[in-house]
């Protein structure tokens, strides 16, 4: 044991924890995939993000953070899994405790989420316990690579003097299936190591061990992807496919001709759902069942409000154009979106359950846990805020927000964008942190007019002469009054508007340039319609949203 190769023991710590981790995805697919222990594990690292890496502890959580964080974690969890192997090819009770521990890990990570009943503890647990036999297979059982040979008819004793340790370290110094051991036997050890010195001499062990791990890893591989793929059939796809959105009472105005300039390279004024940009702290995308989905209206109500799915589709629905925006949006970046929203207008439900004085904060809270907190006010001014179910006709996408979600115009989505929302609880900001603004951003997030220049794009070069360029502005519920470009600090140009359907939307902007050759730098700025006009100094997405002009270089030949 002791002579088996820090290669072979390492390998053997990254199988068993492969092993765990693969075995729990199967069980998850009964629990919910958010049981399963890497996601659980990586929910609590999220949300427990530490103050000192602000730049990570933005409220932005895109696509490329998910896939980053799930690598990284993996890569970390192979190296300390390694370093166990190593250690219980030792000790292998330290391996088995190390494996133990991150059981348990995973399964308090698993029963702290919220939502969460006690079976979510079970992946962890089967993992660990399938995790903790593999290591035992690989360095103390019958896959070891130095497995002592025995004889079994004849009374034996143990090659060497018993350890002084009990326990699975026992097994670990070789006494494979050993049999009998009467204690005074005088005959010479029939057990004996096949390879004293090093696995070079024992090639058949070796390749029992290799072809043994192998297919572990191999079975660890398909039952987590098989695994992974039955969760996926188990969502909630097609009950979204069966969801028949009904018709409007008061549908979307119509988009007016010319609001989309159908420049290339220039974001359309409708996003298409596959193209709108995802952001939200969920590892797996939480699979709500609009059959048992309810929405609870609480908390500082005189009439509190439950709703289920039916009765929301059976309430007068509205549909409108509203640009979503989120607050980790650099200047110039794309976090941000026009979709055609159809829903219920949430101040309606809030009249009916007649929020307390002083309630004014409005607490949505999702299946998954999260929460934003919007003032009151917002939502019951008359602004066509939503209780969402519909994006661009279809049912809302699962990642954003089936079957229902919130869409309040004018506010950044981190305030008031609720995905996925199964309550809206009415307490006061006095009395309740929403989940970013502990994380250092503010509780009131007011979306910043903000312009960007989507052609030509940054070191683009471009011919002498006419060029347009083009792109969008969002001031939103207070409508972009103007755009102007500049050209190298020189005198601001006002930039032609493209008609929208409101001043809840973005509007396309262009200006046509009379390019000559050289470096040249292109700038736009944009006006709300109160007058106020955005601001040039730079100033970072938190605690409340960025600020600075849209900066493009180019190269006219
Ligand atoms: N449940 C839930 N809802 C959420 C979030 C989240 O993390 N969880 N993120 C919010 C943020 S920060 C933004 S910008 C918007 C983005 O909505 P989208 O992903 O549909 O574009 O969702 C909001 N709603
Ligand atoms: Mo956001």
């Amino acid at each position: 044991m002791s002579s088996i190769s820090r290669g072979h023991a390492a390998l053997a710590g990254i199988t068993a924890a492969a092993v765990a981790i693969g075995a729990a995805e199967p069980v998850a697919v009964l629990t919910g995939a958010r049981s399963a222990p890497l996601i659980a594990v990586g929910g609590v690292v999220v949300d427990l993000v530490p103050e000192p890496v602000k730049q990570f502890a933005i409220a932005v959580f895109g696509t490329y953070d998910k896939i980053a964080l799930l690598i990284g974690t993996a890569v970390l969890l192979a190296a300390v899994a390694a370093l166990l192997g190593v250690l219980a090819a030792r000790r292998l009770r330290v391996g088995l405790a190390g494996i133990a521990a991150f059981a348990v890990l995973g399964s308090a990570a698993a029963l702290t989420r919220t939502g969460a009943n006690v079976f979510d503890a079970l992946p962890s647990l089967v993992g660990g316990a399938l995790g903790g036999l593999t290591l035992w297979l690989l360095l103390a059982g019958p896959l070891q690579p130095h497995i002592w040979a025995w004889t079994p008819p004849t009374p034996s004793t143990p090659p060497h003097p018993e350890p002084p340790t009990a326990g699975p370290e026992r097994a670990a110094e070789g006494a494979a299936p050993a049999g009998p051991q009467p204690p005074s036997a005088p005959v010479p050890p029939v057990v004996r190591p096949v390879a004293a010195h090093g696995e070079e001499s024992d090639p058949e062990g070796r390749r029992r061990f290799l072809t043994g791990a192998g297919a572990l890893l191999g079975a660890a591989a398909v039952a987590g992807l098989g695994g992974h793929w039955l969760a996926g059939r188990r969502g909630v796809s097609s009950a979204r496919q069966a969801v028949v959105l009904p018709t409007p009472s008061a549908p979307a105005p119509a988009v007016p001709a010319g609001a989309d300039l159908g420049l290339a390279r220039l974001a359309p004024y409708v996003t298409p759902n596959a193209d709108f940009y995802r952001i939200d702290t969920a590892l797996v995308v939480p699979q709500v069942d609009p059959a048992t989905w309810r929405l609870r209206i609480h908390g500082r109500v005189r009439k509190p409000i439950e709703l289920s799915f039916a009765d929301l589709l059976a309430r007068p629905m509205v549909e409108r154009y509203v640009t979503l925006a989120c607050v980790s949006n650099e200047v110039g970046d794309d976090l941000i979106g026009n979709a055609r929203w159809l829903g219920v207008p949430i101040k309606e439900l809030l009249d009916e359950a007649e929020p307390e004085e002083g309630a004014d904060q409005v607490v949505g809270r999702s299946a998954d846990g999260w929460t934003c907190g919007t003032p009151t006010a917002a939502l019951r001014d008359g602004r066509d805020a939503l209780l969402a179910v519909g994006m661009n006709g279809e049912p809302l996408p699962v990642e954003h927000g089936f079957p229902v979600r919130m869409v309040v115009p004018g506010l950044y989505g981190y305030v008031s964008a609720c995905k996925w929302v199964t309550e809206l609880e009415l307490t006061s900001f006095a009395d309740f942190d929403a989940y970013w603004v502990p994380r250092g951003w503010s509780a009131q997030g007011p979306i910043k007019t903000q312009s960007r220049i989507d052609t030509p794009r940054p070191r683009g070069r471009l011919s002498a002469g006419p060029v347009t360029v083009a792109g969008v502005a969002w001031a939103q519920h207070r409508g972009v009054r103007t755009v102007e470009v500049r050209v190298d600090g020189g005198p601001w140009r006002e930039a032609t508007l493209a008609p929208a359907v409101s001043v809840d939307t973005w509007v396309q902007w262009s200006w046509r340039w009379d390019a000559t050759p050289g470096e040249h730098t292109l700038q736009v700025r944009a006006t709300d319609a109160e007058g106020v006009t955005q601001p040039e100094q730079r100033r970072p997405v938190a605690p409340d949203g960025a600020t600075g002009w849209h900066t493009v270089k180019v190269t006219v030949g």
